[in-house]
């Protein structure tokens, strides 16, 4: 079986046909100025950064033939799936439902809502909308997952210690066994970032496996 031998903190081996690379929220609404993120007051740039990694590793992953699942952290257009703690937490310049540049903000369907051109889903992919920070949270992904028989999940995306991080804490719970691509996640605080990938690879692996692109395509040569 493959092993993505320099993972942290020890290696990282997986069988391809169980293995299904999870993309989270890289969507516009966090992304591009006029959505969630710049609402929020962020410096949206520090996310656009990763899309030509994340990119690299799609493109490997369909190489692999490993399954694909994105994710969009998105409400119904009646906003009756977003608590109001979430809506009205912090002092956003727009509250999600508000309407933005880029129509609805975190609202489904919206042009805000989409993935990024350059990451967008191809047919057969499985693309799951999400209503919490976590990606099992209110969703199929837990049943799609079984379904499929995945076992190991190779995750990307935004924010590194927000929506990665929920939800590889989630599918850590239920019994996958995760590694995160160090340089295709990000946050809009560097310093989170890294917080999280120590945390996740501390104790021997307690919430799974870190390593870079580079590091991961290494082990399939
Ligand atoms: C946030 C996310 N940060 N996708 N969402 O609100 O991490």
């Amino acid at each position: 079986m493959p092993s993505v031998h320099t993972a942290q903190p020890s290696p990282f081996v997986f069988q391809p046909s169980g293995t299904a690379l999870v993309v989270i929220d890289m969507q516009r609404d966090f992304i591009e100025p006029g959505g969630f993120g710049a609402a929020l007051g962020n410096d949206v740039s520090l996310l656009a950064d990763i899309v030509p990694t994340v990119a690299q590793l799609l493109a490997h992953a369909r190489m692999q033939g490993w399954h694909i699942v994105h994710t969009r952290e998105s409400h119904a257009p009646d906003l009756s799936d977003c608590p109001p703690a979430k809506r009205l937490r912090g002092q956003p310049r727009s509250r999600i439902g508000d309407t933005g540049p880029m129509g609805r903000i975190l609202v489904r369907g919206e042009p805000g809502n989409a993935i990024v051109d350059a990451l967008a889903p191809v047919p057969g992919e499985l693309v799951i909308d999400k209503p919490g920070k976590g990606a099992f949270h209110a969703t199929r992904l837990g049943e799609e997952l079984a379904i499929r028989g995945i076992t190991h999940l190779v995750f990307a995306g935004v924010t590194t210690e927000v929506c990665v991080q929920t939800s590889m804490r989630e599918a850590n719970d239920r019994g996958y066994e995760c590694l995160l691509i160090e340089d295709a996640t990000a946050s809009y605080f560097p310093a989170f970032k890294d917080a999280t990938i120590a945390m996740i690879r501390s104790q021997g692996g307690i919430v799974g496996w870190t390593a870079t692109l580079e590091q991961l395509m290494e082990a399939q040569a």
